[in-house]
């Protein structure tokens, strides 16, 4: 089975971290209402939805990715690169405790789930402001053990990793080529953001669809040309707080040995 870990909006969330963008009123019922069609999107991906409960001190809770890296054999505990963002992982500790043994990055590395991109058996990890070299690093000798192999890939301008790249079918990224080299995904065609769409990279691939915004019709049309199947959501309100659709949940199956994504 599928588990899609989700935390609802927290009441704080106007009080979010941002690093590229400038704040804006975030309309707290409708970031509840997108998220709540995100997760009937999971749902009907055929994911089983385990919704933890809002955390009204922590305002960027929502994004749960960035606190985890879930393989099939392991969870990594991430540390943050914001410590606003380091609180987040009591509750996801409980919840994740149940499926996987679980290990943690620890100083001087930070981390953030969001500068993960696993293909496979190879992590793709974003240096970037918020994850370090100690923490690619770190994860390689932690992982080495299961087979995986750990490549720092530099990212410029945005936030995350996956901000820049994200894999939307079996041989196939889509990218903004401005944040990041794809260089480092030599064995991928790239499909790039159209060129007004700056933040359209972060698509969630969930079986053979993938999960994106409604915000970037261009680049929607590129991928559909490309035979990639769109599950549209509209989560404008999450990205006023710099979010994107891979950061709402972390998704693994719950037999060890199937593939997560
Ligand atoms: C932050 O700056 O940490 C949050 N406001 C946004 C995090 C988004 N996370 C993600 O895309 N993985």
């Amino acid at each position: 089975m599928r588990i899609a870990i989700t935390r609802r909006v927290s009441p704080a969330i106007a009080r979010c971290e941002l690093t590229h963008l400038e704040r804006r009123p975030i309309d707290y019922e409708r970031a509840r209402a997108q998220h709540g069609a995100y997760e009937a999107a999971l749902e009907e991906l055929g994911c089983r939805v385990q919704a933890l409960p809002a955390e009204a001190s922590l305002p960027d809770s929502v994004f749960v990715e960035d606190i985890a890296v879930v393989l099939d054999e392991v969870a990594i505990l991430t540390r943050p690169g914001a410590p606003s963002r380091r609180a987040e992982a009591g509750s996801l500790v409980t919840a994740l405790t149940p499926y996987r043994p679980l290990r943690a990055i620890t100083a001087p590395a930070t981390l953030d789930g969001g500068d993960v991109l696993r293909t496979g058996r190879v992590l793709f990890v974003g240096l970037s402001s918020r994850s370090n070299q100690a923490a690619v690093d770190q994860l390689a000798t932690a992982l080495a053990p299961y087979g995986y192999r750990v490549q720092a890939v530099p990212v410029d301008g945005c936030l995350h990793l996956k901000s820049a790249v994200t894999q939307v079918a079996p041989r196939a990224v889509l990218a903004n080529r401005r944040w990041v080299d794809v260089g480092a995904f030599a064995e991928f065609a790239v499909i790039e953001v159209d060129p007004d769409e700056a933040y359209a990279a972060n698509g969630l691939l969930i079986g053979e669809r993938v999960i994106y915004p409604t915000s970037f019709p261009a680049t929607a049309r590129r991928l559909e040309r490309r035979g990639v199947a769109v599950v549209p959501v509209d989560v404008t309100e999450l990205q006023k707080a710099e979010g994107a659709v891979t950061c709402c949940s972390l998704i693994f199956e719950t037999s060890p040995g199937a593939q997560s994504s």
